[in-house]
């Protein structure tokens, strides 16, 4: 599944129903930073215009910060013999274990200097449970803790969210996926986030796989 195969919806007009999900964008995710993801920091400009959108129409927009303690057990550094990128499953860990990113107070848990953080209306941290990995907005990988994401969305009678950020395929989808668990109507703005493909093909299974679930998609070009 390519992003050329997508269908975008059109006409799109934000209203305080809607909320914009900014995910992880963080010095670590961005290019020369310990998790890089390719051209991560070429999709900062165009976030800002959409956030305006939604900040000039009464929506509310949410940061989310990856948030690890050091020696988090997502790390392939807390596993003797183990590089980053390598296969890894247990509970709340898995299916890939990384480089050692995002930890507390560092300069690449940081949001980029370019991202207009005075939009957002809350930041939700992720990852700060020293075993559990979250790739969600909304709740850790054990399918347990939940960050409080969906009660802050809910109390504001929020029915629409918008996902963009990094990475496509990690962070970005599994908001996608647990959104529509969640009871929200999810849209994935395609051109406002970036992949890490790994294991290889992994971004087209996402894809394939939100749009399976209905999520919806479009671009940032589409809002009225
Ligand atoms: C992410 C891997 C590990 C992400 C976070 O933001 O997509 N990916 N931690
Ligand atoms: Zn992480």
């Amino acid at each position: 599944m390519n992003i050329e195969n997508l269908t975008f919806q059109k006409k799109i007009a934000i209203n305080n129903n809607d909320s914009l999900l900014i995910i992880d964008m963080q010095y670590d995710f961005m290019p020369g930073g310990a998790l890089p993801v390719e051209e991560g920091d070429q999709i900062i400009d165009d976030i800002n215009l959409v956030a305006e959108i939604f900040k000039s129409s009464n929506g509310i927009v949410v940061l989310t910060q990856d948030w690890h303690p050091k020696n988090h057990k997502s790390f392939a550094s807390s596993y003797p013999g183990k590089n980053p990128g390598d296969e890894f499953q247990s509970e709340g860990i898995g299916p890939i274990i990384w480089p050692d990113h995002c930890v507390q107070n560092t300069y690449g848990s940081k949001f980029h200097e370019d991202l207009k953080k005075e939009y957002a209306h809350a930041i939700i941290r992720k990852g700060y449970h020293p075993k559990i990995d979250s790739y969600s907005g909304f709740i850790e990988n054990d399918k347990k803790s939940e960050t409080g994401l969906a009660g802050f969305l809910n109390s504001l009678k929020i029915k629409r969210i918008f996902i963009c950020g990094l990475a496509l395929d990690y962070c970005c989808y599994f908001t996608a996926i647990d959104g529509i668990d969640f009871g929200f109507e999810v849209y994935f703005l395609v051109n406002l986030t970036k992949g890490i493909d790994l294991p290889p093909g992994n971004i087209s299974n996402s894809l394939e796989d939100m749009k399976n679930k209905g999520i919806k998609f479009t671009i940032k070009d589409n809002f009225v």
